[in-house]
């Protein structure tokens, strides 16, 4: 194939976000829109990370990706990469991606230095909805700050790309090696499959025999919902063929470009069918419902657990994990190295960390900050309260990963009672926790979509607020007379104890003096106007109290929060978007 030097001008706003950079696919398919980004990401990395590289391109499976794994293919061979490595159908969950970054050794014993992940996660799909695109580095995680600004620097400037137009499409269906020959030496295409790298992970971790005894125990009733995302192809390999899992306990396990038109989001609004399966909907369901559920979203990083009727959240979820792992996971048998969440995700995991004198940390919102922790050997298992949970297996956060370590520690709990009258169920799981630990009540405002001038000046307002205590303490003795007193209010800052960089204005917060906390961020994965995320969070240890809704709990520091931050007065909404 032949090189070609083609002539281009910037784009406004290629700024990577949370988790790569995610816009509606009207704007990607705009001539020269994905040639500059991904150019501008090889203009970034390191001269060995490119020549002679071997990267792997795949993704969610979402609207428009075919076309661009064909365009990133010739833009790498252009730029003297040695191979890619595609997941049949151009299909890899982003934590199969960390996996195969991270394991992989191709036949001529090669490994992949990066890759550029296709999603756009929970955002919708389609011709008229996202799609998005981010790099992970040799670690299997999220390129750092440090590289998405020089990424973003390269996209102000760019002037040219580089493009092999002449080497055809590769077909994305048929596993096998393509070669082409270029200028600087042979280039291959593999296409691989999709799930058997990550399979073999996740049984070096998980007691698969003991989880298929779980799932074959009549008593036990399973569902699993990938909410037509890429889940699905995971879902039935390893419940289904792996674990015995009846067929008919997957839901939406059949990838779609579009979703089927949904949000493949894991929450109790998006994922309808579960919900309502679970008995957890607003009318009853067909039947009993199983004993457990879960859910992934678009590229299967994330995960919401559920019981028979009882909805785990993801701060809770984590702490029970990691409350949990050293008996109930092989991986995890010699000891936990120590465990971190973001920060806005509930203080249930310090409790757990406190009790088992763990090392803890609190890192910004995002996985690529638990990278830098795990790759130092200081964190073994983090979360986040927008249902994301994983550990330093691989680099990302892992939907199906979190669904093994409940049925572990289902199985264990229940190891001498499956032929007994009852099972040990998830809720009595978390029953238990609370009551030993006491539980943190949380729930997340999202308002989506609105004005973003409105977001920015709300947010300005809080910061500006914060700067006497005493105002602050003032306003809430009005709103709420029980609520107790802020004893600090800040933008939280965060300097990674591994490399020492700095992250500042990674949201504002509240905290008060019986531990309960008021957050408030921007969220950077939107693709649309402005997102503004309320957290709400407070700490009950009386066990007697840890049974109420958890509404009604927070309703009075919910009422603080909206009025703290004139919610209504800013963006003119009287409710949230989405309640988590
Ligand atoms: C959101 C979540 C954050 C998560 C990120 C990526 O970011 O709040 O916790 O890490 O999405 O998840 P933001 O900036 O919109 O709040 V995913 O599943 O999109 O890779
Ligand atoms: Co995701």
């Amino acid at each position: 194939f032949m090189v070609t030097r083609k002539e281009t001008t910037p784009f406004e706003g290629q700024k990577p976000g949370t988790s790569g950079l995610r816009k509606k696919v009207t704007v990607f398919k705009q001539p020269n829109y994905l040639h500059n980004f991904v150019q501008s990401t090889f203009n970034a990395l390191a001269a060995d990370q490119v020549k002679g590289a071997t990267i792997v391109v795949s993704g969610d499976g979402r609207y428009f990706s075919k076309d661009a794994i064909q365009i990133i293919i010739k833009i790498a061979a252009a730029n003297g990469v040695r191979r890619i490595w595609v997941g049949q159908n151009g299909l890899l969950s982003t934590p199969a991606v960390s996996a195969v970054i991270r394991e992989r050794v191709g036949a001529d014993e090669s490994q992949a230095t990066g890759a550029f992940i296709l999603t756009a996660s929970h955002n919708p799909g389609g011709p008229h909805e996202d799609f998005g695109i981010k790099y992970n580095m040799e670690n299997g995680g999220p390129a750092p700050e440090a590289v998405t600004e020089k990424i973003f620097a390269n996209t102000k400037i760019i002037k040219e790309y580089l493009i092999a137009e002449d080497i055809p499409d590769v077909n994305l269906s048929v596993i096998g090696v393509s070669s082409f020959d270029g200028p600087e030496g042979p280039f291959d295409v593999e296409v691989f499959d999709s799930t058997s790298d990550y399979v073999k992970l996740m049984k070096t971790i998980f007691d698969f025999v003991s989880i298929q005894k779980l799932l074959s125990c009549p008593k036990f009733t399973f569902c699993y919902d990938a909410l037509h995302g890429v889940a699905g192809i995971y879902a039935k390999r390893i419940f289904v063929e792996e674990l015995g899992a009846n067929e008919n306990s997957l839901i939406n396990c059949t990838p779609k470009e579009d979703f089927g038109g949904g949000h493949p989001d894991p929450n109790l609004t998006y994922a309808k069918e579960l919900v309502a399966r679970m008995g957890l909907g607003k009318s009853s369901p067909q039947g009993e419902p199983p004993e457990f559920g879960a859910a992934a979203d678009g590229d299967a990083d994330r995960n919401m657990i559920l019981g028979k009727r009882f909805f785990v959240t993801p701060s809770d979820s984590v702490a029970i994990i990691a409350a949990n792992a050293v008996q109930a996971i092989p991986y995890f048998n010699s000891g936990l190295k120590g465990v971190a969440r973001s920060m806005p995700t509930s203080a249930a995991l310090d409790v757990v960390a406190k009790k088992l004198h763990l090392k803890f940390f609190e890192v910004p919102t995002g996985w690529k900050f638990f990278g830098n922790l795990m790759d130092a050997g200081l964190c073994s298992i983090c979360g986040e309260e927008s249902f994301g949970t994983g550990s330093d297996h691989i680099r990302e956060k892992d939907g199906i990963w979190a669904v093994l370590a409940w049925l572990s520690i289902l199985a264990f709990r229940n190891k001498d009672k499956l032929d007994g009258e009852k099972l040990v169920t998830v809720e009595d799981i978390v029953l238990q926790h609370w009551a030993t630990h006491g539980r943190h009540y949380y729930t997340r405002y999202d308002y989506e979509n609105v004005d973003a001038g409105a977001a920015k000046e709300l947010m300005a307002h809080l910061v500006n607020q914060q700067s006497s205590l005493p105002d602050v303490n003032k306003i809430i003795k009005e709103i709420g007379p029980d609520v107790p007193n802020v004893i600090q209010a800040d933008e939280f800052e965060y300097k990674d104890p591994v490399d020492g960089s700095i992250s500042k204005h990674q949201g504002i917060r509240y905290l008060f003096e019986d531990g309960s906390r008021l957050v408030f961020r921007l969220s950077g994965t939107g693709s649309e106007g402005a997102t503004i995320r309320v957290y709400i969070e407070q700490y009950e240890e009386d066990s007697m109290k840890t049974r109420r809704d958890s509404q009604a709990a927070l309703a009075p520091l919910v009422d603080v929060a909206l009025k703290l931050s004139k919610m209504q007065e800013f963006t003119g909404r009287s409710a949230p978007t989405v309640i988590t």
